[in-house]
């Protein structure tokens, strides 16, 4: 593969990453024009609703009369329909620019090659499927979400040497830490990573937990709380308001929604099933959850998981909660430097 369009598609996946957290439901996407070898012009997509990369890098040059000499490299395909925003598409054909290098194919039904042939058939020149790997392990969200037609799942646990995650007694409605200020930290910026975070009652009644980001800068994920009874929830954080939150359970509430608060029945005894469904048709595509043991445990069983972030301290407990158990797919760990190990499903 040609290392000089390696190297801007990877400069397209850097800016893109600007967007980490804030484009849902779109993509992370980021766009380079090069002419004569040089930059002339960059962009990424802040907001969904907002311009595409494409945009905003055309944007970015100051001389458009150059454009029809320019590549434009964009770690997405440009799209081809009308949705919030008109299509990219379209844009750099009007342009003029003749040379398109794109990191990977987009999964979303409305474009899905669309882009790409509408490219081809104005006389651009298209080389597709640079860095693919990269562009698709970038976007790892929005691909699962659509293909799979399920949120991109995170378990994160923090478990004792011994392998717990809580001992015996924690009456006090507060979490007893397993880990360093350093790794809750780092959890609360991964908690702005992701659209929605659930856990389940069992967890809300021990830990009385915000799961709000409020250690990092970033938005709130929307609360999603596994509860068979209001009774269970009440005096809990998760109910203050301060963030919308989704109570989600197989049995009928006899609460009315409040503001901020939605509560869910799903129709089906196939509880993991139903809440992935639940989530999809709300256009959720990605979550991370934070336990108890139990509620992780439903999801390693159902198999409907992509990642696991697994804290291990310094203490034994001896006794208490066991941590879950990934048993049921083969799995790689890809990070062990830091504190936590990465573990990732192989399908
Ligand atoms: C691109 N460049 O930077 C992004 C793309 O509702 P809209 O108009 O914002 O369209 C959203 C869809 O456009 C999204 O689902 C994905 O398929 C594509 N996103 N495409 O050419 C971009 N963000
Ligand atoms: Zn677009």
């Amino acid at each position: 593969m040609n290392p000089i369009h390696q190297l801007y598609i990877r400069r397209c996946i850097q800016l893109a990453k600007n967007g980490l957290g804030t484009t849902y439901p779109n993509p992370m996407v980021g766009a380079v024009i090069v002419h004569n070898q040089k930059i002339i012009g960059e962009g990424w997509h802040h907001k969904a609703g907002q311009p595409h990369a494409e945009v905003n890098a055309i944007r970015s040059v100051k001389d458009h009369s150059i454009l029809p000499e320019a590549t434009i490299y964009v770690s997405l395909e440009p799209c081809s329909h009308h949705g919030k925003t008109p299509p990219c598409s379209d844009l750099i054909i009007e342009k003029g620019i003749k040379n398109v290098v794109i990191g990977t194919i987009d999964p979303f039904s409305k474009v899905a090659g669309r882009g790409i042939k509408k490219l081809k058939n104005a006389g651009c020149h298209v080389t597709v499927g640079v860095l693919e790997e990269a562009c698709h392990e970038l976007n790892k969200r929005f691909f699962t979400f659509h293909t799979k037609k399920r949120p991109y799942i995170i378990l994160k646990w923090a478990e004792t040497q011994d392998g717990y995650i809580a001992p015996m007694n924690s009456s006090e409605r507060k979490p007893v830490w397993i880990t360093d200020k350093n790794s809750r930290q780092l959890v609360h910026k991964w908690r702005t990573e992701e659209q929605a975070i659930l856990i389940g009652s069992k967890t809300v009644i021990k830990d009385n937990p915000k799961l709000t980001a409020r250690d990092w800068y970033g938005t709130n994920p929307l609360r999603i709380i596994i509860a068979s009874t209001d009774k269970e929830l009440s005096n809990s954080a998760v109910l203050d308001q301060t963030t919308e939150t989704i109570i989600i359970s197989n049995k009928k509430f006899q609460k009315k929604n409040q503001a901020n608060l939605i509560y869910c029945t799903t129709q089906t005894d196939q509880l993991i099933q139903g809440i992935c469904d639940f989530l999809y048709e709300k256009d959720i595509q990605s979550l991370i959850i934070e336990g108890g043991s139990y509620t992780l445990q439903q999801f390693i069983d159902t198999d409907i998981w992509d990642e696991a972030r697994v804290f291990k301290g310094n203490a034994f407990f001896r006794e208490g909660v066991k941590a879950p158990k990934l048993s049921t797919s083969p799995v790689t760990i890809t990070n062990i430097k830091n504190d936590f190990l990465h573990i990732h499903k192989n399908d």
